[in-house]
């Protein structure tokens, strides 16, 4: 669908659809191979979960670069940021659930990449140049795609939170919370960007 709607935007529209496009087939893919592996040797797929998480939350997090830039310069800086705290956030994370390292110990820089992604996109530049547009399409897409980021994927850390620290492993509902959780962050991200796109075409 965001591949389709590609053409009925603005050219500088074009590639922040198509990332949307890739992120939610990346996680269609995965989520009947997902289940496959669920169904077939019942165990918690972990990996492909972060597989999964690894190609897609980058390329979301790099949409707030996108959405600025097809309305504004921004700088490199900002690109670098967004993408090399969503990788730390989700290496440390994957550390401690593949037993690397300690999972308690792994759960604290990982959120303090996640919080340093907050604040590059509440406080940082990325912010700061959002603040300083003319676009009001744009402005409200950044608006709740951070509100996305801060409450729609506080439900991983509190299901991670919940499985490591409290002794409350129940894997089959942490990853139906987690599939839920998946399905609207994705899609909700990309709906937002394609409203914008086509409110500013
Ligand atoms: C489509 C998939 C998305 C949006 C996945 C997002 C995942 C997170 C925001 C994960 C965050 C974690 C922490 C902040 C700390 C504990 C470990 C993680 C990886 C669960």
């Amino acid at each position: 669908y965001f591949f389709i709607e590609r053409d009925r935007v603005a050219g500088k529209w074009k590639t922040s659809l198509t990332v949307s496009g890739l992120v939610t087939l990346i996680a269609a893919v995965h989520y009947f191979y997902m289940r496959d592996v669920w169904v077939s040797t019942g165990t918690s797929p972990t990996v492909f979960r972060y597989i999964d998480w690894l190609l897609t939350v980058p390329l979301l997090m790099i949409e707030f670069y996108l959405i600025l830039s097809a309305v504004t310069k921004v700088p490199a800086g900002v690109f670098w940021r967004l993408l090399i705290g969503s990788i730390a956030m989700l290496g440390f994370g994957y550390a401690g659930e593949a037993g690397w390292m300690d999972a308690k110990m792994a759960f604290i820089p990982s959120m303090a990449a996640w919080f340093y992604i907050i604040w590059e996109i509440f406080k940082g530049e990325a912010s700061q140049i959002n603040a300083g547009l003319a676009n009001a399409n744009v402005q409200k897409a950044y608006k709740t795609m951070t509100l996305l980021v801060t409450v729609g994927w506080s439900i991983y850390p509190l299901g991670y939170f919940f499985g490591y620290f409290m002794g409350t492993q129940d894997p089959v509902m942490l990853n139906v919370i987690y599939n839920v959780a998946d399905f609207w962050n994705k899609i909700a991200f990309g709906v937002v960007i394609w409203a914008a796109a086509v409110a500013d075409s």
